[in-house]
């Protein structure tokens, strides 16, 4: 079957070997290597991606205004097959695209420093603000109502009708939980209601692993686009809150390890603020460090309705994985919003620094 699909991208499989690559939980990886140049191969979940025809759109019309735009940008966009398609269909009905591996880049799970969490923010910043005269709204909705937390609330809620009772009462802490932090989506509809926030041109994963780094640690640019849509400032912003600050991930058992790094915060807003600071709005900077709250609510909701949906959206490798992963983002919810007031006096230096270079 592999082979197929590498003789359809062009690529002799007697020459390559394949080997499944990085630790995402939606679309399947595999690299392939050989031959002098290595290819990153991907599966795309069509349960979650249900049109994968809108995303290799989105990016051919991303890929024409960066080499117009900014021709020096590494776009890393997917490969023509040998019929000058973007996606190769197999018989089954699975969809395959084929992308160049950038030499010499490298990636990581983890924020191991600010350096790193700085160039991120920065590369993340950058891609926003070199779309800001690219008219959003000609991308597709890949993820329709994606980071729409009203609508996350609601799905959380009719799974909480439907759950089995032993569920249920195993979460009943985390559903609490929910409601303990009810302002967070009160805020948000306000925000969103009265049409406070720009739209622009967002990633929506800022995982540190979607950033390639070139060998002095310094940011080359970002991949991972089957997300990359019009959205708000706030989901690439407090998504990186969500899995740079702490020195471990949403997949941490022992909620002791979860901490809230300072000097990690400051990369954040000193990286992203580098880029976007001269075209955030007052709403935008206002709402910056609510970011981090709504993005690890939102998490939290989302890992909790899908253990109250008997997991059918996340992969788990242990019965109760969802509702760990929802009661690890609730603990870094509440250690963030410990130090808010901490934030506030970071947030304001860094923006300080900004006027001062500028
Ligand atoms: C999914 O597969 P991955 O790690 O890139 C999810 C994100 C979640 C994340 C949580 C399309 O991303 O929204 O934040 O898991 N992506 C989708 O680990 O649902
Ligand atoms: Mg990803």
């Amino acid at each position: 079957m592999l082979n197929k699909i590498l003789v359809a991208f062009g690529l002799k499989p007697s020459q390559y070997t394949v080997h499944p690559f990085g630790s995402g939980l939606i679309n399947y990886t595999l690299k392939v290597s050989g031959n002098g140049q290595d290819y990153i191969l991907q599966r795309i979940n069509v349960n979650v991606f249900k049109a994968p025809d809108q995303i290799a759109s989105n990016l051919n019309l991303l890929q024409a205004y960066f080499k117009n735009t900014y021709p020096d940008y590494n776009f890393v966009a997917p490969l023509p097959s040998a019929t000058g398609d973007y996606l190769v269909k197999t018989d089954k009905g699975e969809y395959y695209r084929l992308f160049p591996f950038v030499k010499g880049s490298t990636t990581t799970d983890f924020i191991s420093n600010k350096k790193e969490a700085f160039e991120a923010a920065k590369q993340f910043g950058k891609f926003t603000c070199m779309l800001k005269d690219f008219d959003a709204s000609a991308l597709n909705y890949t993820l329709t109502d994606f980071h729409n937390l009203k609508l996350r609330f609601d799905h959380f809620k009719t799974a909480c009708q439907n759950a089995q009772e032993s569920r249920l009462q195993e979460a009943a802490k985390e559903v609490k939980e929910v409601y303990n932090h009810y302002n967070i989506l009160q805020n948000y509809n306000q925000l969103i209601g009265n049409n406070q926030i720009p739209v622009r041109v967002i990633h929506h994963d800022t995982k540190i692993n979607n950033i390639l780094f070139d060998d002095k640690h310094n940011g080359l640019c970002v991949i991972d686009l089957d997300t990359v849509m019009p959205g708000y400032f706030f989901s690439d912003v407090g998504d990186m809150m969500r899995t740079y600050l702490s020195p471990v991930t949403e997949e941490e058992k022992d909620f002791s390890k979860i901490q809230i790094r300072e000097d990690i915060f400051d990369a954040i807003c000193k990286g992203y603020i580098a880029e976007m600071g001269k075209i955030l709005t007052e709403t935008e900077k206002q709402n910056f460090i609510f970011s981090g709250k709504l993005m690890m609510y939102m998490q939290a909701i989302r890992f909790l309705t899908d253990y109250l949906n008997n997991d059918i959206y996340y992969g788990i490798k242990y019965p109760d994985h969802n509702l760990i992963r929802a009661k690890n983002q609730f603990d870094l919810l509440n250690k963030y919003i410990n130090c808010e007031k901490k934030f506030e006096r970071i947030l304001a230096k860094a923006q300080d620094g900004l006027i001062v270079a500028s």
